[in-house]
């Protein structure tokens, strides 16, 4: 595999839940990753949001109080690391949990959105931090006008953030290096990145335990946890390796 060396410019990252896996944070269709006898699919919705504004704030509160616990792991800190030395590097990512930022990556693209960010459901007012946990209140009201509150994350049959999608979009199609690390690739528009890399001639680095529907189309495969795969892979690819 080429190393990062002079030919390789320009790398994307993209990341699930599986990065986070080592630091505590449970995946979502992993053994650990239920919660109590709801699927992600069936909470994540504007629907379930509608019906029991309560239940999926329950399921959000607990979600912050375990992530808040959580501090990123040594792949987290691996990419932070990366992004210092590769000149075009973008960290797309479908986690929720923030755990990239407090490592210390900086060109962070969140497709999923943030679980610590809210947003009013009227809209009157700009989005903002909370990380209050446990909530005072389930579900929280907006401080202006009283409305319910969701959290500022992407649900199923939810469009993307424009933007966010784009600019990976665009890093994807120019990149040399894709590394794909903790995700069951089960997610759409993201899964999608991909092959849009591999269509524009980038090698394919996976990192996961398990395999995954785009395991066939990649150029490497490190079969371990991404907080021993990665830093190892790193220090190999710094060292000319
Ligand atoms: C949209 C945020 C259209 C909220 C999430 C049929 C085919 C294709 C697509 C669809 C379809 N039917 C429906 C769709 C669309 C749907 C979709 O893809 N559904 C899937 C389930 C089939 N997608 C959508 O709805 C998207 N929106 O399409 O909109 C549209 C367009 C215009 C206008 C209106 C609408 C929205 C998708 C976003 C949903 N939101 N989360 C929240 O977090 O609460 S998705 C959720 O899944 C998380 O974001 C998560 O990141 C994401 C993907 O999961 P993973 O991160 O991969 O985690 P998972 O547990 O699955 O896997 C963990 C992996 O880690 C495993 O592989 C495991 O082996 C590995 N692992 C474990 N330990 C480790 C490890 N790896 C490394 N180290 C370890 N230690
Ligand atoms: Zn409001």
């Amino acid at each position: 595999m080429r190393t990062l060396a002079g030919d390789i410019q320009s790398v994307v990252v993209l990341t699930g839940a599986g990065i986070s896996a080592e630091s505590g944070v449970p995946t979502f269709r992993g053994e650990d990753g239920l919660w109590r006898q709801y699927r992600a699919e069936e909470l994540a919705t504007p629907a379930a949001f509608h019906r029991d504004p309560r239940l999926v704030w329950e399921w959000y509160d607990w979600r912050r109080g375990l992530i808040a616990e959580c501090m990123p792991n040594a792949a987290h800190h691996a990419l932070a690391r990366m992004e210092e030395r590769v000149p075009d590097f973008a960290l797309v990512t479908q986690n929720v949990d923030g755990l990239h930022h407090l490592a210390g990556s900086r060109n962070i693209i969140e497709l999923h959105g943030n679980i610590w960010r809210m947003r009013c459901m009227r809209g009157c007012r700009p989005k903002w931090e909370d990380r209050t946990v446990p909530l005072p209140e389930r579900p929280p009201h907006c401080p202006s006008c009283g409305a319910l509150t969701r959290p500022d994350v992407v649900w199923f049959g939810e469009a993307l953030p424009t933007e966010a999608l784009e600019a990976a979009w665009r890093a994807s199609e120019r990149c040399h290096l894709m590394l794909i690390v903790g995700t069951s690739a089960a997610v759409h528009p993201a899964a999608s990145l991909p092959l849009v890399a591999r269509q524009a001639g980038a090698t394919i680095v996976e990192i996961n335990p398990r395999p995954t529907p785009i395991s066939h189309l990649v150029d490497e495969i490190l079969r371990e946890p991404a907080a021993v795969a990665l830093p190892h892979w790193w220090a190999r690819v710094v060292s000319g390796g």
